[in-house]
């Protein structure tokens, strides 16, 4: 429950009724809530630090332009870590809430990344499932390349009964082993350690099933799936993360992660991720 951990000047609420909702932080316009008839579907950390000043442990960080480490700033570049704007307020229209935030180039961003852009992140809740769209509109004059995430960290009663599935045949980066590509063979992915692969050439829908719900993940121009669990010695090591809190948590995030985006002058791309929840019965 957030309550007494934000303030209403940094949030805006999406209000589904019937026990349906999301709470998006300005900060990095993160969604730290999503609550699907109740239940509460995104992880965020107990120990996430929400007063602005630091990435958000949990919800659906952004990743833009830059997945990973970088050298011309922060690791996961700037967006996840910047004060959004509100472009559209909260909107209700035959089942759905639609709400949109904005960000710019600034004085900040150009010294580390000199390009101009303009970020607008929509999101749409609807009793069953949550889309998040993040189009990249090219303001400048001229082309640059970034590459983009939507990190997106579900909740689970169990991690040791929770599995990643759509993945069987895909090649992937395995950052735990050296950055090694394999392969993966299996239908039902479970996640018995510290996990860090980027799935590759990823089919348009993959979903997490835990043992009391599942969440299938639909993906629009994103090409590659991360699924990320710290495990215990990682989960230590960060201090805005609970030391047992990785054996409720798994990220799996949509993103065009493992060759750069090219965007002309002018150019708009648009990439969205559509979260459906079915319950299990
Ligand atoms: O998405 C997986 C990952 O790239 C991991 O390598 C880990 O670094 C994680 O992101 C969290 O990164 P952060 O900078 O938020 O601590």
């Amino acid at each position: 429950d957030l309550a007494g951990r934000v303030q209403e000047r940094d949030v805006v609420i999406l209000d589904g009724g019937v026990g349906t909702s999301v709470v998006v932080h300005l900060h990095g316009a993160t969604a730290l809530s999503w609550k699907c008839d109740g239940k509460e579907i995104l992880f965020l950390s107990k120990k996430a630090v929400l007063d602005n000043s630091k990435a958000i442990r949990g919800g659906i960080p952004l990743v833009f332009p830059q997945f990973g480490p970088w050298t011309c700033g922060p690791q996961h570049g700037f967006a996840r870590n910047k004060r959004w704007s509100v472009e559209s307020q909260p909107q209700k229209a035959d089942g759905t809430v639609t709400c949109s935030l904005a960000l710019s180039d600034d004085e900040d961003t150009r010294k580390i990344w000199n390009y101009r852009f303009k970020l607008v992140y929509t999101l749409e809740l609807t009793k069953s499932s949550l889309s998040t769209r993040l189009t990249v509109d090219n303001t400048g004059s001229e082309g640059f390349t970034f590459t983009t995430l939507m990190h997106s960290y579900f909740l689970t009663p169990d991690i040791a009964t929770t599995t990643v599935r759509g993945l069987k045949g895909l090649n992937y980066v395995d950052k735990v082993k050296n950055g090694q590509e394999l392969q993966e063979d299996r239908d039902k992915v479970t996640i018995p350690q510290n996990y860090d692969r980027v799935y590759q050439k990823c089919p348009s829908t993959v979903s997490m099933e835990c043992s009391s719900h599942t969440v299938s993940v639909n993906l629009s121009n994103f090409t590659d799936v991360v699924v990320w669990n710290p495990w215990s010695e990682k989960a230590r090591a960060m201090s805005d993360f609970g030391d047992e809190e990785y054996s409720t948590m798994v990220c799996v995030e949509a993103g065009r992660v493992s060759c750069p985006v090219q965007i002309a002058a002018g150019q708009q791309l648009a990439f969205q991720q559509t979260l459906q929840v079915q319950a299990k019965l």
